[in-house]
C-alpha cells in the first residue's frame, strides 16, 4: 500500500527530475540520493499487534512513517524541499505530513473560516504559534529539526495533524491496509553504514524500539516490524 500502481512505472523518470510528477505522485518516493552507487535498499512490513486501528475518517490510524537515521557518525543531511499542508473544511490534509529537516511546509487555507497554527513539539513539549489567516492565504514555515511536530489550530480545538521531521532523506510513507493492518515499504539509495530503522505512527510504538541495521554495497536488507500499544512496545533486553 501507499503506491499507487499506474504511477508505479514512472518512478524511475520521477527520480529523473520530473519534479511536477512528483508532486502529483505524492509521498510515496522519498529523495533518497541522487546516483548513489553501490548503495543498499531497506526493505520490509509492519504489522499492528493487539491495538485496535480506526480505519476511516480524516484522522485514521493508518498513516506509518519509516525512517533509517545513521549511527555511524555521519552527519544528518538538510534539504531545500518543499511541501504543502492544507486546512479544507476544518481538516489538515495530510493528517500526517514526513519531511526531511531543512524542508518549507507551506500552510494553506482553502476554508471560510480563519485557521490558526500553531506547533507542539513531541519531544519538548516547546509550543510555537506562527499565526492565524483568512482563506486563500500561506504561510511558510522551515522545519531545521528532527522530531513530531503536533501541528494544531486554536480556533478549532478538533483538528490536528502530524508533521513527522526526520534528519536525512531515508524516509518513506506509507498506509496500512485497512483490513489486514499491514504495510510494506521500501527506502532506496541508503550508503553503506549502520543505521537505526524507526517505525512512526501517531499512537502506536514499534515494538523493542527501533531496529539496528546494517546496510552494504549494493544489497537489499529485510525488516519485519511490529506496531503496538506503549505498554507492549517495550524492548526486551
Ligand atoms: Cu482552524
Amino acid at each position: 500500500m501507499g503506491r499507487s500502481g499506474p504511477l508505479w512505472p514512472l518512478r524511475g523518470r520521477i527520480a529523473a527530475g520530473w519534479v511536477t510528477l512528483m508532486i502529483i505522485a505524492g509521498p510515496a518516493a522519498p529523495p533518497g540520493v541522487e546516483g548513489c552507487d553501490g548503495c543498499g535498499t531497506v526493505q520490509g512490513t509492519v504489522a499492528v499487534e493487539q491495538a485496535a486501528v480506526r480505519t476511516e475518517g480524516p484522522k485514521h490510524d493508518l498513516d506509518v512513517v519509516v525512517f533509517l537515521n545513521r549511527v555511524d557518525g555521519e552527519e544528518p543531511l538538510s534539504t531545500s524541499a518543499r511541501a504543502e499542508m492544507d486546512q479544507r473544511g476544518l481538516v489538515f490534509i495530510p493528517h500526517v505530513l514526513a519531511i526531511q529537516q531543512g524542508t518549507t511546509v507551506t500552510f494553506l487555507n482553502n476554508d471560510n473560516d480563519e485557521h490558526n497554527v500553531y506547533f507542539l513539539d513531541d519531544r519538548t513539549g516547546e509550543t510555537l504559534d506562527i499565526g492565524t489567516w483568512g482563506q486563500g492565504v500561506a504561510v511558510d514555515h522551515t522545519f531545521d529539526q528532527a522530531g513530531t511536530i503536533i501541528t494544531l489550530c486554536k480556533l478549532h480545538l478538533e483538528m490536528a495533524a502530524y508533521i513527522v521531521v526526520v534528519n536525512g532523506p531515508w524516509f518513506v510513507q506509507i498506509t496500512l491496509d485497512p483490513s489486514s493492518r499491514r504495510g510494506e515499504f521500501a527506502i532506496e539509495n541508503a550508503p553503506p553504514g549502520e543505521y537505526e530503522l524507526t517505525v512512526w505512527h501517531k499512537k502506536l510504538k514499534q515494538k523493542g524500539g527501533p531496529a539496528r541495521i546494517t546496510v552494504r554495497q549494493g544489497a537489499t536488507v529485510k525488516v519485519e516490524t511490529v506496531i503496538t500499544k506503549t505498554k507492549y512496545a517495550k524492548a526486551s533486553g
